[in-house]
């Protein structure tokens, strides 16, 4: 059964900001409700890493992202961190998150291996190239299934090295880093490449480009703008159904309702009765 990551993003576009209290606040909530939505784990970030966003300092990003994480985690949720920074990652660590969500895979902050491998956290390696404000200067693949297996596994070798054993490591493709949207279309059609490295793998799609512009190019209403988050979310349920078909272990979305629901007729299907 593939599990369902929300996510919970605690960063200025995200939640209107009335201050600090109150953004936290606000990230709590959405934090429970996605519980209550069914989510198995709740995803805290405190940086944007969508395409062109600058750096957070690693001060604000605690700031952000530790109350959220604690009071999350003291309600019971598996809680995962979403920070390059090896010092975020230890101190979310310690406020209560179980797994420490890295979308550079240790590229952005050399010492996150080091600092994980103490924490006894379990730690998902995002393929990725390069920051946001230049990762589009490196979509440039060959082979783009085969090379992001091989910099993964390469990764995977080094989180070892550094004393994270393989039962602790999960590895995620990295949907929308460093990749233009076919790109993304032909790692996702080549999934079972990536469940060939023999981890767990967390797959994460939900409400991005390469979706709207998948549906703007289908034909229905007006240019990838036009494709409102409704749509997207859709978009989001049917990619984490075949990504999950195809062997992921876990999806991360930001519409939990949707992509349980998609998942369970998936499984109605395949079992021939309904859950
Ligand atoms: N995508 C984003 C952020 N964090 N983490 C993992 N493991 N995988 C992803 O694909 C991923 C991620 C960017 O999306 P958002 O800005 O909508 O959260």
């Amino acid at each position: 059964m593939t599990l369902v990551m929300g996510i919970v993003n605690v960063t200025p576009d995200s939640f209107s900001d009335g201050g600090r209290y109150a953004r936290a606040d606000a990230a709590i909530a959405h934090g429970l409700q996605l519980l209550a939505d069914g989510a198995d784990l709740l995803d805290v970030g405190g940086e944007s890493t969508r395409p062109g966003a600058e750096r957070v300092d690693p001060a604000v990003e605690r700031d952000r992202v530790l109350p959220v994480v604690s009071a999350l985690a003291a309600a019971g949720a598996v809680v995962s961190v979403d920070t390059m920074n090896s010092q975020t990652a230890v101190a979310a660590v310690h406020a209560g998150a179980r797994i420490v969500n890295d979308v550079s895979g240790g590229l952005a902050d050399d010492g996150m291996f080091a600092a994980v491998a103490g924490t006894g956290a379990e730690l998902a390696i995002g393929h990725w190239r390069g920051p946001s404000t230049e990762m589009y200067a490196r979509a440039d693949y060959a082979d783009v299934t085969g090379e992001v297996v091989a910099e993964l596994a390469a990764r995977v070798d080094a989180a070892e090295s550094a004393g994270i054993p393989r039962d602790r490591l999960i590895v995620d493709p990295g949907i929308g880093f460093g990749k233009r949207g076919d790109q993304n279309w032909m790692l996702l059609s080549h999934l079972p490449q990536v469940v060939d490295l023999g981890l767990r793998v967390l797959v994460g799609t939900s409400r991005k480009r390469f979706l709207a512009d998948a549906l703007a190019a289908a034909g229905a209403g007006a240019g990838a703008e036009g494709v409102d988050e409704r749509r997207r979310d859709l978009a989001t349920a049917v990619t984490s159904v075949l990504a999950s078909a195809d062997g992921a272990w876990a999806v991360r979305v930001h519409d939990v309702i949707a992509t349980r629901d998609a998942l369970a007729v998936a499984r109605a299907w395949r079992e021939g009765a309904a859950p």
